[in-house]
């Protein structure tokens, strides 16, 4: 029998409260859990700059309350719930400040926050349109691909927090490597797609036949689907706009829990097997010989060491991208995983979740300076917290002889339910994350009309 994703999801919730050590996934799952619960769908529109993005979000409302225009200019991450009209900003430092909703742009556009020097995280809109109703946030994304680097970035970010995405095409070039790169991540974090492509009104009908099924080809060979389904729209003149509309509202009003489970099922996965390794690599601790532990960390020192200074000269000759940073920290992480897997003969992996170097303003010589601290401090961090719970666990050995042996039943019992948790998840097909006796599901992973 399969169980629903949300009923797997709570029992995990349940495995992570016992330790210290999946605090973070814990965070990760009682976060999941509430969007589920509260049926909130987030869809972001993501696609190149100049696709027509904001436009497109604009149409969906009815009200012009995104800027627009020929440069790039969405430059800042902006949500947009149902509500009465409001703005609010929130500061890369937290602090978040309402505004008065004709100011929105100042804070939202490249041209009047170039560089986001004024540092804003996020722009929070309020909105009444009917559209929003019922728990949905639409969110603009800068585009992808322009020369602002850190545009890119935020759009790559606010993938792994949406549920469904929008994802834009334009009638004015075809598909690019840019957007498969990102189809290709997009896929792994969102269950559900729309695919638009928008300014129709400027091809005649039979450019856009032949457009539309190019698209469709290459979309299915990238998504790896045998079906998907195109919304030829224009943002502009509000033609189509309406049926991209109708099949959201219908696929939400139908189906909005499993759009959300589907995409906390993929989400749980990852949490699952990151909250896994944590539990492998306290239980292997315990266990541990004086002996053997004393190798262990000797040799897990030497690691920290090297890769350290392959940090540090890392650091020496970065310039000016802050994604390098970021890679540069995952690759380091995978080395480390690498590392304690070999040491602690276990399958250990590191939630790649993303650190966000870029703080706003150009990257000049005193930006450097930052960005190289940030990221050392960063190194750092991933080194302390796993030297602190190795000795935590050990420490907790030394002084509780006797409820040791407890604590290792205990652990054994939990690790094997997680196990069979994940297991249960990987072979949950997301697209029959409900259950509903004699019905098909209504969706796919990515869903093929
Ligand atoms: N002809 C035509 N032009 C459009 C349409 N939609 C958008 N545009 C134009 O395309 C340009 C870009 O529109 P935006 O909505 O700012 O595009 P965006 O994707 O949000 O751009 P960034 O925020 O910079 O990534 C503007 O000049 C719009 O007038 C459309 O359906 N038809
Ligand atoms: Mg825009």
């Amino acid at each position: 029998m399969i169980r629903p994703i949300i009923e797997i999801t709570k029992e995990m919730k349940e495995i992570f409260g016992h330790y210290e050590l999946t605090k973070k996934e814990l965070k990760r799952t009682e976060e999941l859990i509430d969007k589920i619960e509260n049926q909130r769908i987030t869809i972001s529109v993501i696609g190149q700059f100049k696709r027509g993005k904001s436009m497109l979000v604009n149409a969906m409302l009815g009200d012009d309350i995104l800027p627009i225009g020929i440069v790039p200019v969405t430059a800042v991450v902006t949500t947009i719930e149902h509500g009465e009209r409001a703005a609010t900003v929130r500061f890369n430092n937290g602090i978040i400040k309402e505004i008065p909703f004709d100011a929105m742009s100042d804070y939202i556009n490249e041209q009047s926050n170039s560089d986001n020097h004024l540092g804003v995280r996020q722009v929070m809109v309020y909105s009444p349109a009917d559209f929003l109703d019922g728990g949905i946030t639409l969110v603009d994304t800068p585009g992808v691909g322009s020369v602002h680097q850190k545009n890119t970035d935020e759009a790559y970010a606010f993938v792994k927090e949406s549920d469904a995405v929008i994802f834009m095409l334009s009638v004015d070039s075809p598909i690019n490597q840019i957007e498969v790169d990102f189809l290709k991540n997009a896929k792994e974090f969102a269950s559900k797609f729309y695919f638009v492509v928008n300014k129709i009104d400027t091809i005649d009908e039979d450019d856009l036949g032949d457009y539309v099924a190019y698209c469709t080809e290459l979309i299915k060979k990238l998504m790896e689907v045998d079906r998907i389904q195109l919304f030829p729209v224009s943002a502009k003149k509000k033609i189509g706009v309406e049926e991209l509309k109708e099949a959201v509202r219908h696929d939400c009003e139908t189906t909005v829990r499993d759009i959300i489970e589907q995409s906390a099922g993929l989400k749980m996965k990852d949490i699952g097997a990151s909250a896994l390794s944590q539990i492998m690599l306290y239980r292997t601790t315990l266990q541990m010989t004086q002996k053997q532990f004393e190798y262990t960390f000797d040799e897990l020192e030497k690691t920290f060491d090297d890769l350290r200074r392959e940090a540090e000269e890392y650091a020496e000759h970065f310039r000016s991208n802050p994604r390098m940073l970021e890679a540069k920290l995952n690759d380091i992480r995978n080395s480390l995983s690498a590392e304690v897997s070999r040491l602690f003969r276990i399958d250990y992996y590191y939630d790649i979740t993303a650190v966000d170097f870029y703080r706003g303003g150009k990257v000049d010589e005193d930006g450097r300076r930052d960005l190289r601290e940030d990221f050392i401090n960063a190194v750092n961090d991933i080194f302390d917290e796993l030297e602190q719970t190795i000795k935590s666990v050990f420490m907790f050995k030394e002084e509780n002889t006797y409820t040791v042996t407890q604590r290792i039943y205990d652990v054994n019992k939990l690790t094997r339910r997680l196990v069979r948790l994940k297991t249960e998840l990987e072979r949950t097909p997301l697209e029959q994350a409900r259950i509903d006796a004699n019905k098909k599901p209504e969706f796919r992973k990515v869903n093929c009309e």
